[in-house]
């Protein structure tokens, strides 16, 4: 074989390498989007009649996602069953009632502005059974956050020494977790993105890489329709 045409297989090869490397990041990175979660309709104690459900975890867990199961992550409740996403339908000009179910400890927020209560209907929160208007900054261990709604919603974490801690998901109402409740208000039509403001990714430089920079973690939208 010549000089010659060793190059041409040798770049013929890595341009195929190449190609077929761009293909799988298209096929399973790029266009990889959470299923769409709806809202349930179900009533509510304060009349608000939907409804959505949410749990934050320390570790997703191999069930969920084989790829990243130690990775920090927000699932939502659908028919009973917890599912893996970030994307939820709830509808236009109306009053949504949203749990989480928050099992992760605290990180604690770099900018304590971020501790305050905004947008939700009341600018309250209730933790616990305790309504409040902010929290300790040091106790933050995710925020849900709509930016273009004006909502920012704080959530503490469970103490570091609380009993039986959860270590994957899904978690159970019988392990330590914090009850958070808040209803917001939707306005018109359109899809909002939704997302954490803690440095909650552990084991990633100052923690903002991972799952709070991957679609399905730490953030998704809020589909109004
Ligand atoms: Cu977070």
């Amino acid at each position: 074989m010549s000089l010659l045409v060793k190059k041409v297989l040798g770049i013929g090869t890595a341009v195929i390498v190449v190609g077929v490397l761009i293909g799988l990041y298209v096929a399973s990175w790029a266009t990889s989007f959470p299923e769409t979660v709806a809202a349930s309709g179900s009533a509510t104690t304060t009349g608000v009649s939907t409804r959505l459900t949410l749990q934050t975890v320390a570790a997703v867990g191999a069930k969920y996602s084989p790829a990243h199961p130690d990775w920090v992550s927000y699932l939502v409740q659908s028919h009973g069953k917890w599912i893996h996403s970030t994307d939820y339908k709830v509808p236009a000009n109306s009053d949504v009632q949203i749990t989480v179910l928050q099992y992760d400890g605290d990180s604690g927020l770099r900018n304590p502005f971020l501790s305050q209560v905004q947008g939700t209907v009341g600018a309250t929160e209730t933790i616990d059974g305790k309504t409040v208007n902010a929290i300790n900054p040091e106790e933050a261990s995710h925020t849900f956050a709509v930016p273009e709604m004006g909502i920012l919603v704080p959530l503490p974490g469970v103490a570091e020494e609380a009993k039986d801690q959860c270590e994957f998901a899904p978690c159970t109402m019988a392990e330590a977790h914090r009850t958070i409740t808040f209803t917001i208000h939707t306005h018109n039509k359109g899809r909002y993105h939704w997302q954490c403001f803690v440095p909650c990714a552990a084991g990633f430089l100052t923690g903002g890489g991972g799952p709070m920079q991957t679609l399905g973690y730490m953030d998704g939208y809020l589909e109004v329709v």
